[in-house]
């Protein structure tokens, strides 16, 4: 790395020292055409635009068809189906407007490019076709913000009156979660980072009756085709819930609480067996598999075979672990949602428990 920088530095430096002899060059008046472009250097200039943007589209398709297994699948929640439409139809009409005009600025570069006997023709102003190319921009544009506009409203509306949405606090701290459900009376007890001791690290007010049957967890259970509303505090810095595959993020930040709700669609189970999933947790398998080779080879452990599962991760660079901060989020049917979470024992009971030790 150093070698590699001296050489730029010692080549950046050279590139300056021709730079200055130019200048003193051109201090020293003397009619030198030898600056101006010529016919051969008009010629080239314009085939390289033409070669430019060649590049480009052969660049992005070979990126489209190479990287496409990297994309998600469909949405495992109920807004993530319009968030991915608001996306698609953003993204083609971004496609169609820069092919048009990127296509046509290079390949008018190559076809009008300099020749000595060409004149440059006077063209002041035509009304009509201003007209036309604001007015298309306006419309599409403005239709598009509105459709957005509805998209957004719709994602982000969290009423806890709407039919019978679950209530779970998302809890960030440096480098993991907690997720703390409401139980019977599906009300959050209070909670302040003051109240910050020993076992009760969510801070949670024991004074407050509704926190008394709170349950702590460290995996994210959800009931699926259930409205979940999270409640997302944070202990130190800033962090980010972000779960892909429900197409939701929000950011966590210290000292107040944010929300973000939505209804998973796809159980855990079902997204494991579902065709995009197979046949990407086959592909991956085989690589770990080769690896694993190597690793016992060389005398180390070999690799777990990968198994899906969806998770909450932190999107926020929040310090050194910040790679590894994730929770695994488990979509179940409301039976096996409320059966795990009775074999959770309740803040009272940690509590209780606690004092008895
Ligand atoms: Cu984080």
């Amino acid at each position: 790395m150093t070698v590699f920088l001296t050489i730029v530095v010692i080549a950046l430096f050279g590139i300056t020292l021709w730079q200055m002899s130019k200048i003193l060059k051109l201090s020293q008046a003397k009619i030198d055409n030898s600056q101006v472009a010529n016919d051969k250097d008009n010629n080239l200039q314009g085939k390289l635009m033409l070669a430019f943007v060649i590049f480009l589209y052969v660049l992005m398709i070979y990126c489209f068809t190479q990287y496409n297994s990297y994309f998600l699948p469909e949405s495992a929640s109920e807004h993530g189906v319009d968030y991915d439409r608001l996306m698609l139809i953003s993204m083609v009409l971004i496609m169609i407007v820069q092919i048009l005009t990127q296509g046509l600025l290079h390949f008018f570069s190559y076809k009008y490019r300099g020749k000595k006997e060409n004149k440059a023709l006077f063209f002041a102003d035509n009304d009509k076709l201003e007209f036309i190319w604001t007015i298309i921009p306006v419309i599409v544009l403005a239709g598009l913000i509105i459709y957005g506009l509805f998209t957004w409203t719709d994602i982000m509306n969290i009423d806890e009156e709407d039919g019978d949405p679950l209530i779970v606090e998302l809890y960030a701290y440096q480098f993991d979660w907690r997720a703390r459900y409401s139980g019977e009376d599906n009300e959050l007890g209070k909670a302040n980072v003051r109240f910050i001791e020993g076992i009760n690290t969510l801070g949670l007010d024991v004074s407050d009756t509704y926190g008394k049957d709170d349950k702590i967890t460290n995996e994210l259970h959800l009931p699926v085709n259930r409205k979940v509303i999270f409640k997302m505090r944070s202990q130190d810095v800033l962090h980010s819930a972000y779960m892909p595959f429900f197409r939701a993020q929000m950011n966590v930040v210290p000292g107040m609480i944010t929300e973000f709700a939505y209804t998973p669609t796809v159980t855990s189970e079902e997204m494991r067996n579902s065709e995009f999933m197979v046949e990407k947790v086959a592909t991956i398998n085989k690589i770990r598999r080769e690896k694993s080779k190597k690793l016992v080879a060389a005398g180390d452990e070999a690799l777990e075979e990968y198994t899906f599962e969806y998770y909450l991760l932190c999107n926020k660079i929040c310090g050194v672990s910040h790679y590894n901060m994730q929770m695994k989020i488990i979509v179940e049917s409301e039976e096996d949602y409320k059966a795990w979470l009775k074999t959770q024992p309740t803040f009272g009971e940690q509590l209780s428990a606690q004092a008895s030790n």
